[in-house]
């Protein structure tokens, strides 16, 4: 890795992140735990579960109790067929749960939007990263986060939400979703933020075939190779439940510890996870052999 090779801490205004698997060890960059809140009535998972703003704080503090490195604040389900919710509701339902973990846990806070104005709203509330499924398409949201000095997490995807599982296609999924990412990666540059607060990720999910799903793991390298810090998120999704015939979402536990385990193996920075006690012994594990 260029530039951020020799950098296992990243600090911002904000917030700072260790990614050494001993704190102060030069050598050997771990991976972290991003814990997922969804403070929504129809995530593919949660199914509501955390959508009243008092279940979501205890969830958050229990995740940041569990492990969690980073906890991601969402307020709109992007599963496949979703619908966009308006700014001023993704507002509602995500500052109340924002406001009270920056005051009650030292655990930083993301905010998972792709809309500038909610990304704002979360910072001005006290969030200290930006993640974007749409890799600041929204080109206000590189000057946010470079006014902010903010990291942000720039994810491929292909379509939308509403349509991006019709058929997605390509003729080669890893070159196509690498190039994409080092170009928004540039851009992100140029709008002002440091190479090193850039976290790409592949967007698993996100007009993907489980094949391209499983192409994309299995190359996960090329992306670590690229010189940005890599986050990847295969929490629960439908392509786990497809290779293991687990339909429930919450019984695809042992195939999301596959993946974490692959991940962090290939020198992914950051995994977003719904189970954070149970990834969290994944990646201590996989940290520890990777010192070695
Ligand atoms: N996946 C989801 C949402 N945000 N962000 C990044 N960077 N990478 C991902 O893979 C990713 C993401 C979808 O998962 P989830 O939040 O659990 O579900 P929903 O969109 O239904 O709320």
């Amino acid at each position: 890795m260029d530039n951020i090779g020799n950098k296992n801490i990243i600090e911002w205004p904000r917030a700072r992140l260790d990614f050494s698997v001993r704190p102060g060890s030069p050598r050997a960059a771990g991976c972290l735990v991003m814990g997922i809140l969804n403070v929504t009535p129809d995530s593919f998972s949660d199914t509501g579960q955390y959508f009243d703003a008092d279940r979501a704080i205890e969830h958050g503090l229990k995740m940041a109790a569990d492990g969690a490195a980073i906890i991601d604040v969402g307020a709109e389900s992007t599963r496949p067929g979703s619908q966009a919710v308006p700014a001023k509701e993704q507002i509602r339902r995500a500052i109340p749960a924002i406001e009270a973990l920056v005051g009650k846990t030292d655990v930083p806070v993301s905010i998972d939007t792709y809309n500038h104005e909610v990304a704002k709203a979360a910072i001005e509330a006290g969030a200290a990263m930006i993640n974007d499924i749409t890799a600041l398409g929204d080109e206000r949201m590189g000057t946010l986060a470079a006014k902010y000095g903010v990291p942000v997490v720039l994810m491929h995807m292909k379509g939308t939400p509403a349509t991006m599982q019709i058929e997605p296609k390509y003729d080669d999924v890893v070159g196509e979703v690498l190039a994409f990412l080092l170009n928004r990666a540039k851009k992100a540059e140029k709008s002002g933020i440091p190479k090193e607060r850039i976290f790409i990720d592949p967007g698993f999910g996100f007009g993907k075939t489980v094949e391209h799903n499983l192409l994309l793991l299995k190359n996960i390298g090329r992306f670590v190779d690229s010189g940005y810090r890599v986050l990847v998120g295969t929490s629960r999704k439908a392509f786990i439940g497809k290779l293991t015939g687990k339909e429930n979402p919450a019984e695809r536990v042992f195939g999301t510890a596959a993946t974490v385990a692959l991940c962090a193996a290939a020198g992914v920075s950051i995994v977003r996870v719904h189970d954070v006690a149970e990834m969290s012994d994944v990646v201590k594990v996989v940290n520890a052999v990777g010192q070695r």
